[in-house]
């Protein structure tokens, strides 16, 4: 499913719902009670009505938020685990807690409306209508925060690219490293650079079509800084749950020009932290901006790399597009294996 098709389950917020049950309220048209002069029996006509307003406005938007929610719990894992970082709960689990409130909002309901229905004077038909609506409201009032955490949720998520392709490849790096600019130079996709760390914030997609072979995905990610899991920032895990659900294989950049932004003992630290949360997922490293790297260096840093990692990185210039046609070449390979087997 494409996140952005979230959009459509708009869910209101209590501000929101309260305006529109109040101005429902206002517009509903009452039907003519049974000819009769009661007074009192006209009143409770009037006031069923509204009540009824009130219980199918709150109910409706229960159900929306149920359907949106078992939506979220029916996409790729990366998705989810992006709600659960927002919200702290498991879809899932939000969807039987609203199931319960729906019940309890129904119960609501016809308790007061049979309240109003019996009552014996005008003083109570009031009272019992008041508090019905006072309980309909403070359902959704109560989780006026929890819905704020799913709207915001969604709204990322609706936010994020449509991943699915025969072949996705993650760029990861250390920010900086020019991750950015070679998914510019390979694929549609127009990420923004610029001479700045975490100038990507997001995750970002773009596609090399193969046909017949299929499609490449590959995804641009946030910078990742060398420090444990626990303490990277959200837009840092937001690589780290790409490279963890959504990677066939991970292209990893170095820097290895002599002004880098980080040493390469730093990015040899990341390096191997993405090595032991991919597994058994191959990564592919990356030299990069060897146009502005001295021949000497440039030696002397792949060997130091090749001897520590055990393969030899590919030597590129995204921004000059050297040995671009190289490495797309093994991209082409990889998704040759995975859609063609022998
Ligand atoms: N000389 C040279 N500069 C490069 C090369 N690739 C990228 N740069 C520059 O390096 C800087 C960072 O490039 P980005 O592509 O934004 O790097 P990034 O890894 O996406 O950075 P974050 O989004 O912050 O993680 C920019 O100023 C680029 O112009 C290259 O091959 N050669
Ligand atoms: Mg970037």
């Amino acid at each position: 499913m494409k996140p952005e098709k979230l959009k459509k389950y708009y869910v209101k917020t209590y501000a929101e719902l309260y305006k529109l049950i109040d101005q429902r309220m206002r517009t509903a048209s009452i039907p003519p009670p049974p000819r009769t002069r009661d007074k009192l029996a006209k009143l409770k006509n009037a006031l069923l009505v509204k009540l009824g307003v009130t219980y199918n406005t709150v109910e409706a938007e229960l159900e929306k938020l149920i359907e949106l929610l078992n939506t979220i719990a029916q996409m790729h894992s990366f998705y989810i685990e992006l709600f659960m970082m927002k919200t702290g709960k498991r879809p899932e689990e939000l969807v039987k807690k609203f199931k319960t409130y729906r019940r309890i909002a129904r119960k609501i309901y016809n308790e007061y409306r049979q309240a109003i229905k019996t009552s014996l004077t005008g003083r109570d038909t009031v009272r019992y209508f008041k508090a019905g609506i006072g309980r309909l409201l403070s359902i959704y009032r109560r989780n006026s925060a929890a819905i704020q955490l799913i709207k915001e949720a969604v709204i990322e998520i609706s936010k994020l690219p449509d991943i699915t392709g025969d072949l996705v490849v993650i760029i990861a790096g250390m920010p900086q490293v020019g991750k950015s600019t070679l998914i510019r130079k390979l694929t549609n996709a127009k990420p923004e650079i610029s001479p700045f760390p975490f100038t990507t914030k997001t995750i970002i997609a773009g596609h090399i079509n193969m046909d017949p072979y299929g499609k490449i995905v590959l995804i641009d990610t946030p910078g990742l800084l060398d420090r444990p899991l626990e303490e990277k920032n959200p837009i840092e895990y937001k690589a780290v749950l790409a490279l963890k659900h959504l990677s066939d294989i991970v292209l990893y950049m170095f820097d290895i020009n002599p002004n880098s932004y980080y040493t390469i003992d730093q990015q040899l630290n990341v390096y191997t932290s993405i090595k032991k949360l991919l597994g058994d997922k191959e990564i592919i490293p990356i030299v990069n901006k060897i146009d502005i790297t001295p021949n000497n260096l440039l030696f002397e840093r792949i060997n130091y790399l090749e001897k520590i990692i055990g393969k030899k990185p590919l030597p590129i210039s995204a921004e000059k597009g050297i040995n671009l046609e190289k490495l797309r070449k093994i991209l082409v390979d990889k998704l040759m294996e995975k859609t063609q087997p022998p």
